[in-house]
C-alpha cells in the first residue's frame, strides 16, 4: 500500500488494483457553445483544470494503471435520455438540439469529443454514460471488477455534479475513492468547495480528498 497524504486522513493506495477516473473532460463542457454553457454557465473556469489532469493521467500511464475516460452522451435517437432530462434547460439548447459544436451532447458530436491534450490512448478505457453518474447503464462496473480494481482515484468535471454522484455511485460498489482538487472543478466555486468539505467529513464519508502534488510524491517515494 502507498500512503498518500490526503483529507480525512492518509488514503492507502493499493498500488496493483488502483484505477484512474476522468469523468467528462469534453468540449461539452469546456468550450464555449457546448452543453455548459447551454445551461448558462461561464465555462471559462473548467479548462484551468487541464494541466493537472493531463499531468495526473501522464503519471497513470508511466505506472502502467488503468485509466477510465467517461463522456456524458446519449445515442442519436434520445432513446437513452429520459424525457425529463431532457426537458431541462433552454427551448432551442437542449440535450439532442443543434448547437455550435454539432448536436448537444450526443454521442460522436464534435462537443461529445474529448478535449485534445487529454485524449485517450489506444488500450485506455472509455466509456459514454448516459447519467451522470458513471454506473448508471454502462457496465463499467464488471469491467473494473474483471481488472481487479478496488481503488479509484478521480478528476474531471463537474465537481458536485458528475464527479461527485460517480463517486457516490463508486461508495456503494465498494471502492475507495480518492479525488484530486486540483484536477476537478466547477462553474461554482463554492459547489467545489462545498464539494470537497462534504466528501472528507463524517471520516470521509464520500471518499478522500488530496492534492495532485500529494499523489507525486507518494507514489515517487514508494519502493519499487
Ligand atoms: N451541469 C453540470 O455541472 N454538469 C453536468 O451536467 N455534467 C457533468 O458534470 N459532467
Amino acid at each position: 500500500m502507498i500512503p498518500v497524504p490526503a483529507r480525512p486522513y492518509p488514503f492507502q493506495l493499493d498500488p496493483a488494483h488502483t484505477a484512474l477516473v476522468v469523468i467528462d473532460m469534453q468540449r461539452d463542457f469546456i468550450e464555449p457553445g457546448g452543453f455548459g454553457a447551454s445551461l448558462g454557465n461561464d465555462v471559462a473556469l473548467l479548462e484551468a483544470i487541464i494541466p493537472a489532469a493531463a499531468e495526473l493521467i501522464a503519471l497513470f500511464r508511466r505506472q502502467g494503471w488503468p485509466i477510465v475516460h467517461t463522456r456524458e452522451a446519449h445515442q442519436a435517437d434520445l432513446s437513452d435520455c429520459p424525457p425529463a432530462k431532457i426537458a431541462r434547460g433552454r427551448p432551442g439548447l437542449r440535450i439532442g438540439e443543434m448547437g455550435a459544436m454539432g448536436r448537444i451532447l450526443i454521442a460522436g458530436e464534435p462537443g461529445n469529443q474529448i478535449v485534445d491534450a487529454l485524449a485517450p490512448l489506444p488500450g485506455e478505457i472509455v466509456i459514454n454514460k448516459p447519467g451522470k453518474g458513471m454506473f448508471w447503464a454502462t457496465g463499467i462496473h464488471e469491467t473494473l471488477q474483471g481488472l481487479g480494481i478496488t481503488h479509484l482515484v478521480f478528476a474531471g468535471v463537474t465537481t458536485e455534479v458528475c464527479v461527485q454522484t460517480s463517486m457516490r455511485e463508486a461508495n456503494d460498489r465498494g471502492y475507495e475513492c480518492l479525488l484530486i482538487e486540483d484536477a476537478t472543478e466547477s462553474y461554482f466555486p463554492a459547489f467545489k468547495a462545498a464539494t470537497i468539505e462534504m466528501i472528507a467529513a463524517q471520516g470521509g464519508i464520500v471518499g478522500w480528498v488530496a492534492p495532485l502534488a500529494a499523489l507525486h510524491l507518494a507514489i515517487a517515494g514508494a519502493p519499487a
